[in-house]
C-alpha cells in the first residue's frame, strides 16, 4: 500500500472522525485513511487529539502532504499479521527545515529500529526503513513546527508466518499423546 495522501483523505473534523471530505489546505487527514482489513492507521498531532493535516502545494519535490506540529503514525496490525514498513518521502516546506528527532520504532515493543535524528532537510528525502514487526511501528517526527510533511508511506500487511500457533500445538501434542496411551494400554 503507497499513502499519497491524493483523494478525498480528509475528515471533517479536526480529529479525523466525521464524514470523509475532499481535502483544502489544513484539512484533518481521515482516521479511516490508510486503514486495511488487517491493520489500522492513526494519525496525530504529538500529545494532542487532533489529527495530522494536510497541505497541496509549496513542498519541495511533492504535492499533497500530510504534516503536524510534531506528530506520530502508527500502524497496528491485527493477530496473525505483521507490517512491512518500506520507506516514506519527508519533505520541507518552502526552503531548508529541521526537525528535533525522527524516529520509527517498533509498536510497543519500543526499541528503535531506525532514527536519523537531528538532521536538517532542504530537499526531498527518501527514506528507507525496510523492517518488520509483528506489532506494528509508530513513525515520530518531532518539533518540525509543521514545516516538514511526510507523504508515499509505503507498507504491506503480510501473514506472520514465523510464529507457530501454540493452542494449535499444544492440541497436536495432547492428540499424539492420546495415541500413545492408548497403544500401551
Ligand atoms: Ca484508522
Ligand atoms: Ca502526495
Amino acid at each position: 500500500m503507497l499513502l499519497t495522501f491524493d483523494g478525498d483523505v480528509c475528515g471533517s473534523d479536526a480529529n479525523g472522525g466525521g464524514s470523509a471530505t475532499s481535502c483544502v489546505p489544513g484539512s484533518a487527514i481521515h482516521q479511516s485513511y490508510g486503514d486495511q482489513a488487517n491493520a489500522n492507521v492513526s494519525w496525530s498531532h504529538t500529545g494532542g487529539a487532533e489529527s495530522m493535516q494536510w497541505w497541496d502545494s509549496g513542498w519541495i519535490g511533492t504535492a499533497n502532504q500530510a504534516y503536524g506540529f510534531g506528530f506520530v503514525i502508527t500502524i497496528i496490525p491485527t493477530a496473525a499479521y505483521k507490517i512491512q514498513l518500506n520507506s516514506f518521502d519527508l519533505s520541507p516546506f518552502t526552503d531548508t527545515r529541521s526537525y528535533t528527532s525522527l524516529g520509527v520504532l517498533a509498536h510497543i515493543v519500543g526499541s528503535p529500529g531506525f532514527n536519523t535524528g537531528g538532521d536538517t532537510i532542504s530537499t526531498l528525502t527518501n527514506t528507507p526503513v525496510n523492517l518488520t514487526s509483528s506489532a506494528g511501528f509508530d513513525i515520530s517526527v518531532v518539533g518540525t513546527l509543521g514545516n516538514i510533511g511526510i507523504d508515499n508511506i509505503d507498507f504491506d500487511v503480510v501473514p506472520d508466518d514465523a510464529v507457530p500457533e501454540p493452542a494449535t500445538f499444544g492440541l497436536a501434542a495432547l492428540a499424539l499423546g492420546a495415541l500413545v496411551l492408548k497403544k500401551r494400554s
